[in-house]
């Protein structure tokens, strides 16, 4: 078997990290591959290994580091394939290392996923390889469907502890399916559906449309809020369901990355927006997300690098788009 993910970790000490996204690479059947390295103390065996991986054809590279994490940023000058990263919490909380992964300059995204999130992280490499693997899409949506099952079970243990004289209980009867497989692709459907939650995030916006007109990716767009029209961004999530994936920008709360990851199983890319706090609240919201639901966030305002990010993705089996991400990123002129 080849590995179609290599993870990297900076240290032995992220083993515990790791371990997360090796359960869900098992329970997925995704092949993988894992190397100690760091880019501070063993910077060319991170080269050797990323350059060997990608002639060896890893699709996705994991980087897994805390402190200041510059190995997933290291990775991904390297190559064009698309790099997920993990803050791992050693110091502050992993704050620190929450920032060297997301805060990445452009052109050169990291996908990063909630501190020490190993298992999100896998899922988000899991669902790359979705985009364009029907058997390993039916898989995650199969482990996402468990976790309604585990909902349930949790709840009833719950219930059965409780000893509450006023629990007046209603019957909650949720739809059987959720999740579908079903995709009808034609060449009129664009690759990716863009979803502002507001026109005041139309800065950001305009940086990622040019972006992707410039890559030559079709694309939806969509200005759409969950809190202010929850039933209409429900269905347009819904019709979008043949893209390959979602772009969610959006600032203060930025509940529209996080909506849009629990309506589908295809990688969502979340871009933070700058109103309050200088958009680290909408990051923190972004990618601190609950195991099992990913958000492959991007700097705050980086809305070129989630352009970049979707192109890197996509091109994994899409030669025309592949070569236009290297030429951007300056790998060929
Ligand atoms: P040690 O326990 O080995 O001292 O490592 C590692 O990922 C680990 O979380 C402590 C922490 O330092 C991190 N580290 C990096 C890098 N190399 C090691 N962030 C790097 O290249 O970015």
């Amino acid at each position: 078997m080849k590995p179609k993910v290599m993870i990297i970790l900076g240290s032995g000490t992220d083993y515990r990290i790791a371990e997360k996204a090796m359960n869900i690479f098992e329970e997925l059947r995704i092949p993988y591959d894992l190397k100690v390295a760091s880019a501070h103390r063993t910077h060319e065996r991170v080269k050797s290994i990323v350059l060997d991986s990608v002639r060896n054809g890893v699709e996705v590279f994991m980087g897994i580091a805390g402190l200041s994490a510059h190995l997933p940023g290291i990775i991904a000058a390297k190559t064009y394939q698309p790099v997920v990263g993990v803050p791992v919490d050693v110091k502050i909380g992993g704050i620190d290392a929450l920032f060297a992964c997301s805060q990445m300059p452009f052109p050169v995204p990291v996908a990063t996923v909630g501190i020490d999130r190993g298992e999100n992280g896998a899922l988000f490499a899991a669902q790359i390889l979705g985009t364009y693997n029907q058997k390993i899409r039916a898989r995650i949506i199969k482990l996402r469907e468990e976790c309604y099952e585990r909902v349930e079970r949790d709840e009833s243990r719950i219930i059965n502890n409780m000893r509450g004289n006023y629990y007046s209980p209603i019957k909650i009867i949720t739809p059987e399916t959720i999740w579908t497989t079903k995709e009808e692709m034609t060449d009129n459907n664009p690759l990716v559906s863009v979803v502002p939650g507001s026109y005041s995030d139309i800065k950001v916006t305009k940086k990622v449309a040019m972006f992707l007109d410039r890559l030559g990716i079709s694309y939806d767009l969509n200005v759409i809020s969950p809190i202010r029209y929850p039933e209409r961004f429900q269905k347009y999530i819904e019709d979008m369901e043949t893209v390959k994936l979602f772009i969610a920008i959006s600032g203060l709360s930025a509940h529209v990355s996080g909506a849009i990851a629990a309506l589908t199983d295809k990688p969502v890319i979340g871009v933070p927006c700058a109103f309050k706090a200088y958009g680290l609240d909408s990051l923190f919201s972004m990618v601190n997300m609950p195991p099992g639901a990913p958000v492959g966030t991007v700097g705050i305002e980086n809305g070129g690098n989630a352009a970049i990010l979707a192109a890197e993705i996509l091109g994994i089996k899409n030669e025309k788009i592949e070569t236009k991400v290297k030429k951007l990123r300056g790998w060929i002129y």
